[in-house]
C-alpha cells in the first residue's frame, strides 16, 4: 500500500528534479551564449540526468499503484554572472536537492514503506556523486581564476562528457 503522504511526497520531488532540468537548462543557454560549448555540453548531459531522476521517481509512483500529479514548473533563476558564480549555484542547489531526497527517505521510514526506502537507496547514492562532481568542478575554476587559456582548456575538456542512461532503482 502506497500511502497518500507518500505518494504527495513523491510527486513534490518529480517536481524538485524537473525544476532542476529546467535550472540547468537555462545555465546552458548562459554558456552557449558567452560560446563556452564544453561547458554547455555538461549542463546538457546534467539536463538529461535531471529528467531521468524525475522520471525514475514518476515511473515508480506508477508500479506502486499511485497517481502521479504534475505542478507547475518554477521560473529558474541564475544568481550570478560569472562561470565560478554558476557553479555556485549549482552546488547550492544540490545540497538543497539531497536536503529534499533525505526528507522523502524520512517520509517513507515514517511511513514504514520499505520498498520505497529500498528504491530511494539509489537517489540518495546519487546525491553525493553529484555534489562531488560539483565539488571538483569548483575547485578546478577556483585554480584557473582568471586565465582564459586555461578556462578555453577546461571548456575543451567537458565537451567529451557524454550521457549514460542510469539504471534507477
Ligand atoms: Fe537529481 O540530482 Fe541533481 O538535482
Amino acid at each position: 500500500m502506497f500511502s497518500e503522504k507518500l505518494q504527495k511526497a513523491f510527486n513534490d520531488q518529480i517536481n524538485a528534479e524537473l525544476y532542476s532540468e529546467y535550472l540547468y537548462l537555462a545555465m546552458k543557454s548562459f554558456f552557449e551564449e558567452k560560446h563556452l560549448k564544453g561547458i554547455a555540453n555538461w549542463f546538457n548531459v546534467q539536463v538529461q540526468e535531471e529528467h531521468a531522476h524525475a522520471l525514475g521517481l514518476y515511473d515508480y509512483v506508477h508500479e506502486r499503484g499511485g497517481h502521479v500529479e504534475l505542478a507547475a514548473i518554477a521560473k529558474p533563476a541564475l544568481e550570478g554572472d560569472s562561470t565560478l558564480a554558476v557553479f555556485e549555484q549549482v552546488l547550492k542547489h544540490e545540497e538543497l536537492v539531497t536536503s529534499k531526497i533525505n526528507a522523502l527517505v524520512d517520509v517513507a521510514e515514517g511511513e514504514k514503506d520499505r520498498a520505497a526506502v529500498s528504491f530511494l537507496d539509489w537517489y540518495v547514492k546519487e546525491q553525493v556523486e553529484e555534489e562531488s562532481n560539483v565539488r571538483q568542478l569548483l575547485g578546478t575554476l577556483k585554480l584557473i581564476g582568471d586565465d582564459r587559456h586555461a578556462l578555453l582548456m577546461l571548456d575543451r575538456e567537458l565537451a567529451a562528457r557524454t550521457y549514460v542512461a542510469p539504471v534507477i532503482g
